[in-house]
């Protein structure tokens, strides 16, 4: 714990608070956001709030206080989290991950690009060109990443509109040779419409040049270089943009039963950026290729029908486009050369930054995506850091008082359940091709969900992780929408042959490698969107779950972007529903480390005669007591079946102390005997 922290700044640690209660969690948050103190732990978790301006406290002198120091012992820092799941992984060759979560424009974004600046900063002591290259890669491709992923939005003017998981790789010395980039749910919709007060994705403003993204584009431009895009295909992204904005000024109309394209001019311009002949750019327009027994024909759209085409067609463009990016990142930072028989294993650190909890005016899909990711991630949290918690003390036999806590549990099963779940009567409705409508998926999500606890129905119910369940009616599409479009929000793009797929340029014909669709591919149903999302959380979670995990819990102190702002009813929301005062109690009631008998003796065995070099007791566990016993520690530890359990940190500090004392020690009279002075 951070005692060389005044108290006038409140507690460093919330687990040192006098009572645990509501009250005195906020007055401690509030009194620390107000004294310029954004960070407060939770034993081992990092309770952030949003300063909303710059902090002079990431510099590189900052950095060199926090490198290879335990937590409690500097005032809490982001710095200090990914120095412990930095020491975790080379220390124990352990694969750890760092959790940050919080809603829209709580700091996400912010705490994860630090993290990555402090593990850059603190590692490569050699200065290997590789590393560095590797290092300036990782760096660079946030910047790519942000301007295509991210818009202002009503809560956030730098809003990631993407989730994102990065896997830092580490070789045996601790130095970063890479590194993966997963991305989830790219909010696609936001390149056709955007809420009032809201944007596009930076990147469409970057290439229109408006005053301020000029410098954003030269920078976007010049990380694209560095990371190595070729020119060719910086350019075709920019060509893609364009089309994307062209396409959005297509206007439809009918001439007798011919539906035409009012403006055919703009289809010429599309198709010049395209690489694409103009008749192809209007087929994909107009047509859509059904199946009709054995044939494949191409079926003209109406007028109404071309509108949602062409957005569909945007949206996939749009989409496409930023998977690509991705994936050019990814193939420029994944590990090469390293041979794990050669060089040991490489280890992982993941950095998880992840759309925040979000409720708008009107919800769509994306939303409820999105708040469902977060259920699962508060799961995993509970999951790991509350009943694993609880359940290892059981099974050690150590004295626990059960916490109670609420297990979000079912509230993912509501959505994710086979069959049952709210995915499930989504995927039923969109299979009903030409009668979906609102009316049948409520109807869908009435008779299958009525009895459950935490279903209702179009009502609002401000509880604390239930909020969002409710806030995906009113669908997401215009209310009288035709089918077509139902389908074009859940599903992936439809059978349609879109230019891109048709064109000369070669970056295109990368990313939309797809050659003219057989009948098997336009009959065969895809996964739909939801499944696709659900799948890849599933999998993330299980990825997360095999490694050792820290968090950043971050808090929005208000709505308005100020530094000086605690809206005291906001910030205890989100105290609530990210579940900190359970955490306090179990931390409280818990232990802060804990260690199995043979690998406690093997380290700190030095320090007590009992134990050195060997011991002569019934068990390691006895042996472990008379250690703790001589050294006066044994007031702070509880014995386990199978573990020793450390409450405090300090008892921990001063375990670490007297073994480099007497490690010294040893050393030095070793030297004594080699040089035979003894
Ligand atoms: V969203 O879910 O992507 O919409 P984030 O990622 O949680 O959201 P972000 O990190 O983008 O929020 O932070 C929002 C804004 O708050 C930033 O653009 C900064 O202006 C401000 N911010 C956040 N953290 C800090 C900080 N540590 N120091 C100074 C900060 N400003
Ligand atoms: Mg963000």
């Amino acid at each position: 714990m951070a005692e060389h922290e005044s108290l006038e700044f409140g507690k460093a640690d919330f687990v040192l608070l006098d009572n645990v209660s509501l009250e005195e969690f906020m007055a401690n948050l509030k009194l620390r956001f107000e004294k310029g103190r954004i960070y407060t732990y939770i034993g081992e978790v990092v309770v952030s709030v949003n300063p909303y301006r710059a902090m002079n406290i990431y510099g590189r002198d900052t950095i060199e206080q926090y490198k290879g120091r335990e937590l409690y012992e500097r005032p809490p820092h982001l710095f200090a989290i990914a120095d412990a799941a930095y020491k975790a992984m080379k220390r124990r060759n352990k694969d750890t991950c760092i959790v940050i979560s919080g809603e829209s424009g709580a700091g996400k974004t912010e705490a994860s690009k630090y993290i990555m600046q402090y593990i850059a900063a603190i590692t490569n002591p050699g200065q290997r060109a590789e590393v560095e290259r590797v290092k300036n890669m990782l760096l660079k491709s946030n910047c790519v990443l942000e301007a295509f992923g991210n818009a202002k939005t009503n809560r956030n003017d730098n809003s990631s509109r993407f989730g994102k998981y990065m896997d830092i790789n580490f070789d045996f010395k601790g130095d970063p040779i890479g590194g993966h980039i997963n991305n989830y749910l790219l909010e696609k919709s936001r390149v056709i419409f955007q809420q009032e007060g809201e944007r596009s994705f930076h990147s469409f403003y970057q290439v229109c040049s408006s005053i301020n993204d000029t410098a954003d584009f030269k920078a976007v431009a010049d990380a694209m270089k560095v990371i190595g895009f070729t020119a060719e295909e910086i350019q075709t992204v920019y060509k893609i943009l364009a089309s994307i904005l062209h396409l959005g000024n297509l206007r439809f109309g009918v001439d007798g039963d011919t539906t035409l394209i009012e403006n055919p001019k703009v289809v010429e311009l599309i198709g010049g950026l395209l690489a694409t002949k103009e008749e192809s750019v209007e087929k994909a327009l107009l047509y859509r290729t059904v199946a009709t027994g054995r044939d494949v024909i191409d079926k003209q759209h109406t007028a109404q029908e071309a509108g949602y085409g062409r957005d569909a067609l945007a949206k996939a463009m749009y989409e496409r486009m930023f998977c690509w990016i991705v994936g050019r990142i990814n193939d420029v930072i994944e590990v090469k050369n390293y041979d794990a028989k050669v060089h040991g294993k490489n280890t992982v650190i993941g950095v998880l930054d992840i759309y925040g909890f979000e409720i708008f005016q009107n919800n769509s899909f994306e939303q409820f995506c999105i708040n469902y990711c977060n259920e699962k991630l508060q799961q995993l949290f509970i999951q790991l850091v509350l009943t694993q918690e609880q359940e290892e003390y059981q099974r050690e036999g150590i004295p626990w008082k059960h916490i109670d806590y609420f297990n979000n549990q079912v509230i993912v099963d509501l959505v994710e359940l086979q069959h049952k779940g709210i995915f499930s009567v989504l995927d039923e409705a969109c299979m009903n091709v030409g009668k979906v409508t609102d009316e049948v998926f409520l109807q869908g999500l009435n008779s299958k969900l009525a009895k459950h606890a935490h279903y209702t129905s179009r009502k609002v119910h401000w509880e604390p992780l239930t909020i969002w369940v409710n806030t995906l009616l009113p669908l997401p599409l215009p209310r009288h929408a035709p089918p077509v479009h139902v389908l074009s929000v859940y599903l992936p793009p439809s059978p349609l042959s879109p230019p891109p797929r048709r064109s000369s340029n070669p970056v295109l014909k990368v990313m939309w490698p797809e050659g003219k669709l057989s009948i098997t591919e336009v009959t065969k149903r895809p996964l739909t969107a939801a499944t696709l999302f659900k799948n890849s959380m599933i999998a993330l979670v299980e990825n997360l779950a095999c490694k050792e995990p820290y968090y950043v819990r971050c808090i929005k102190p208000n709505e308005v972007k100020s530094p000086l702002l605690f809206e005291q009813e906001r910030c205890r929301h989100q105290v609530e529903y990210l579940g900190l005062l359970e955490n306090v109690r179990v931390r409280r009631a818990g232990f802060a480390n804990r260690q199995e008998y043979p690998r406690f003796l093997q380290r700190y065995k030095m320090i007590s005669e009992f134990t050195w070099p060997n011991h002569d007791l019934r068990s390691d566990r006895e042996a472990v007591k008379m250690l703790l016993q001589s050294c006066g520690l044994e007031h702070d530890v509880a014995y386990g079946k199978t573990k020793v359990f450390i409450r405090t940190p300090r008892t921990l500090f001063s375990l670490e102390e007297q073994r480099a004392e007497m490690v010294g020690r040893i050393v030095l009279f070793l030297q004594k005997v080699w040089r035979g002075t003894i």
